[in-house]
């Protein structure tokens, strides 16, 4: 979670009670999250293999309303279920341990309770610190000595986490927590044994400034409404059209005659290639396509129809899914393609399978096997920036929004492929993978060597910007960054000089040579294909 989000998260702080004499977990944290309550903890003392299922319907109603959810002490159950992360104590496995097991995008706090034990903690590997009980509580049996208001500023001085303040508080002394610089304040038992939790809850949320709920967003269920309401736009502006003869809806789409279909398909999972964190459903939806349509302006197919079967985690909400959508229906409109139809699932994380039909143009169809001895190599724009701008997401640093704009909004470059089709360009692929692995698909189909000729003038300057900060090579970004979705060609230097009068942004990467053995001639050490897998 990026650090500005993580500390409006921390605001409000909702930790579960296993012992509340009138309120299950579940309704505890329903209650907080409609009053306001910006991140949630399940802490169960004495939890059980029996409580799974409580823990992962508190999860869903977390996910579905977009509020970080983490675990009290166990890092494995904060695993098991797909927690945003754990909170530790400092009996509790150490930090790094949870950062291994959870990976870099955990939320990771721990309990400290005075600058002796401050010195003592590996705070490195924490997200924020848990500091109290700043008043007397409870809830707690083997709570510290009471650190007060001045304990908690120490404690904030000596630290650069931000920290949120525990034990005692509620809505009479939330307030002064924040104004001695906690970053949030984390509340038991003044909402979950409250005479009135809702009030309680709303009144610590006035405290925190924190917007309260009307009705909390729900996860999806009735598969059949979920269509209905998904595809209605598409049923709506499709009818009539000429490439759809029957809109989607049916069990299959009847498509009018294509002379040259050409057929790609394409993945898009949560985790693997997008996280909720960094881009909003609108962007994920409208990438996928982009991403899908860039395989057919490879091809010189103009886009008719995309399908899509999606598998849905019971966490994604129908609003999130609604959202995902008008980013799928902006990116079709786009490019004047249509939805064609889909299905959906179960599962374990959000996925896309998009399946997209083109139509080509018959003989003229761009292969990697199109490259001759003595072409160049050229590419349509400046590449290597998805690449740093998913770096910059994984260092959390916003600075270059421009590379981090090309890593969540690649557009398919219709516009190049029609150039490059009309100078009869018969080399083409695009650069999904990298410019080392891409440049290899086509010298290995080719039959051919390719040496790279790159030219440090034709680097992007924020990229060169972003290499400077970090002590980084641009040139190993050019090379081996991947999703630029930019279309890589191989022609003659002849050729490419008509091409780059329309495209002045196209650049001259490498050349074609002869097959000496080896198909990548001078690809330097260290540098390999983006890799989806990894
Ligand atoms: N850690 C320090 S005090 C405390 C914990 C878990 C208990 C906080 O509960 P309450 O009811 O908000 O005082
Ligand atoms: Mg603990």
């Amino acid at each position: 979670m990026l650090p500005d989000h993580l500390k409006k998260a921390l605001c409000f702080y909702f930790i579960t009670d296993d012992n509340a004499p009138l309120l299950s977990p579940v309704e505890q944290v329903t209650i907080a999250i409609k009053a306001g309550a910006t991140i949630i903890q399940y802490r169960n003392k004495s939890f059980t293999p029996r409580h799974i299922n409580e823990v992962i319907t508190i999860k869903d109603i977390c996910k579905a309303n977009h509020i970080p959810f983490v675990i009290n002490d166990n890092i494995i159950l904060a695993r098991a279920v797909s927690a945003d992360g754990v909170h530790l104590g400092q009996s509790d496995e150490a930090p790094d341990a949870a950062r291994q097991v959870l990976g870099p995008e955990a939320i990771i706090g721990i309990s400290v309770s005075s600058l002796d034990e401050l010195g003592k903690t590996n705070v490195r590997p924490c997200d924020y610190i848990g500091t109290g009980p700043v008043f007397p509580t409870d809830t707690k049996e083997d709570a510290n000595p009471v650190i007060g208001l001045s304990g908690l500023k120490t404690l904030i001085e000596n630290v650069s986490l931000p920290v949120v303040a525990i034990g005692g508080i509620n809505e009479h002394n939330a307030a002064s927590c924040l104004s001695h610089g906690a970053a949030g304040v984390a509340v038991i038992s003044a909402i979950s044994r409250s005479a009135d939790p809702l009030a309680s809850a709303s009144r610590i949320a006035s405290a925190c400034k924190t917007q309260r709920r009307d009705s909390l967003e729900a996860s999806w269920r009735d598969e059949f409404a979920l269509i209905d309401k998904l595809l209605a736009p598409a049923r709506k502006s499709q009818t009539g059209k000429t490439c759809l003869k029957i809109p989607p809806g049916d069990d299959t789409a009847l498509l009018r005659s294509i002379k040259y279909p050409v057929i790609t398909t394409d993945t898009q999972r949560e985790g693997v290639h997008f996280y909720f964190d960094w881009q909003t459903p609108e962007e994920i939806g409208s990438k996928a396509i982009e991403t899908t349509l860039s395989d057919l302006a490879a091809s010189y197919a103009e886009p008719i129809c995309v399908f899509i079967n999606l598998a849905l985690p019971s966490y994604i909400s129908e609003t999130t899914l609604e959202a995902l959508y008008k980013g799928i229906y902006h990116a079709l409109n786009r490019h004047h393609c249509l939805l064609g139809g889909g299905n959906i699932s179960k599962g374990d994380q959000l996925s896309l399978d998009l399946f997209a039909i083109g139509n080509g143009m018959g003989r003229l169809f761009p292969a990697r096997s199109g490259a001759c001895p003595g072409d160049g190599l050229y590419c349509t724009g400046p590449i290597g920036l998805a690449r740093a701008g998913l770096y910059s997401l994984q260092k959390k640093d916003m600075t270059f929004t421009s590379l981090i704009e090309r890593f969540k909004s690649p557009a398919a470059r219709f516009d190049a492929s029609r150039l490059l089709a009309k100078n009869r360009v018969k080399c083409v692929i695009d650069i999904s993978d990298g410019l080392a692995g891409d440049a290899r698909h086509i010298a290995k189909a080719s039959g051919l060597s390719v040496q790279f000729d790159l030219n440090p003038s034709d680097f992007n300057p924020d990229l060169v910007l972003f290499c400077e900060k970090y002590g980084l090579d641009p040139e190993e970004f050019v090379l081996g960054g991947g999703e630029d979705y930019e279309l890589l060609f191989a022609c003659k230097p002849s050729v490419f000089q008509k091409i780059k009068k329309t495209l002045p942004a196209a650049i001259r990467v490498g050349f074609c040579l002869p097959f000496n053995g080896t198909h990548i001639l001078n690809l330097p050490s260290g540098i390999s294909s983006f890799q989806h897998g990894k």
